[in-house]
């Protein structure tokens, strides 16, 4: 019985170092939008800033996808009478959505909740409450958005949400029915990996490409030193990302074709 397998070429995306948007110095700034928002006041207003919202710096894209790899394999089987089965898959593997790490209320005085935190170097930098220091070091440590910005306010979406990755698989049996006529039953599952095991094809991303687990509480005045809340990250509620739940849960779909 003649059998045939085909696997496409291996697909990589991935940006070089090169092309990357680089830091601007805030000195030299250079208008730049990016955001999710379907107003000008909004685009405005959500548009993280180190300081200043109406000078946007060049930065990293709400959109932008760093590495992608794409995968994709057919095996298609004769059982004779020329009937077959073909069986696919698609694989997709991804860089996550970029974030960037906010005061969870206005730090910069302009009204709005926009303002990229401050990442502390050691402990005499702010003044802790709420929580304490070795809590706020081992969130700053974990996260990718502040662990290598120590003594900086971040470019913004300098974070990166989890890797997501999925499988998309099909099935289709192939039965003719006469000379030139034939009958396709198929099964597609997409997301088949969430299938086999619940945390697996599982997208999680940061809302609105913002995190933001520290409440600014003003100025000290007998030291000038920020007050950092930890109250929002120590919530109960509070969580780093979303999860995707359509794009997280498989589907299935049973489909019927006549071909004449
Ligand atoms: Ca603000």
């Amino acid at each position: 019985m003649p059998t045939t397998a085909r696997w496409s070429a291996l697909t990589i995306v991935s940006t070089p170092a090169a092309r990357r948007p680089r830091p601007v110095a805030p000195k030299a700034p250079t208008p730049c939008e990016s955001s999710t928002n379907s107003t000008a006041f909004s685009n405005w207003r959500f548009l993280y800033t180190r300081g200043n919202p109406n000078t946007a710096i060049l930065g990293i894209s709400d959109r932008d996808v760093r590495h992608r790899i794409n995968a994709a394999a057919s095996y298609r089987q004769s059982l004779g009478y020329g009937t077959a089965v073909t069986a696919s898959v698609f694989y997709n593997v991804q860089s996550g959505r970029p974030y960037t790490t906010t005061f969870s209320n206005d730090m910069n005085g302009d009204l709005q909740d926009n303002d990229i935190l401050f990442v502390p170097a050691n402990p005499s930098d702010v003044i802790v409450t709420g929580g304490t220091w070795d809590e706020l070091n081992a969130y700053i440590e974990g996260d990718s958005s502040m662990k290598d910005h120590r003594g900086l306010i971040p470019e913004r979406n300098m974070g990166r949400a989890p890797w997501t990755n999925g499988l998309d698989f099909r099935l289709a049996f192939d039965l003719p029915v006469k000379a030139r006529n034939n009958f396709q039953i198929t099964v597609d599952v997409s997301n088949f990996l969430n299938m086999l095991n619940k945390d697996w094809g599982v997208v999680r991303y940061p809302n609105f490409n913002e995190v933001s687990p520290i409440r600014f509480d003003g100025v000290d005045a007998a030291t000038g030193k920020m007050i950092y809340n930890l109250t929002p990250m120590k919530a109960a509620t509070f969580k780093k990302f979303e999860n995707d739940d359509p794009r997280s849960r498989y589907q299935a779909q049973l489909g019927v074709r006549f071909r004449f």
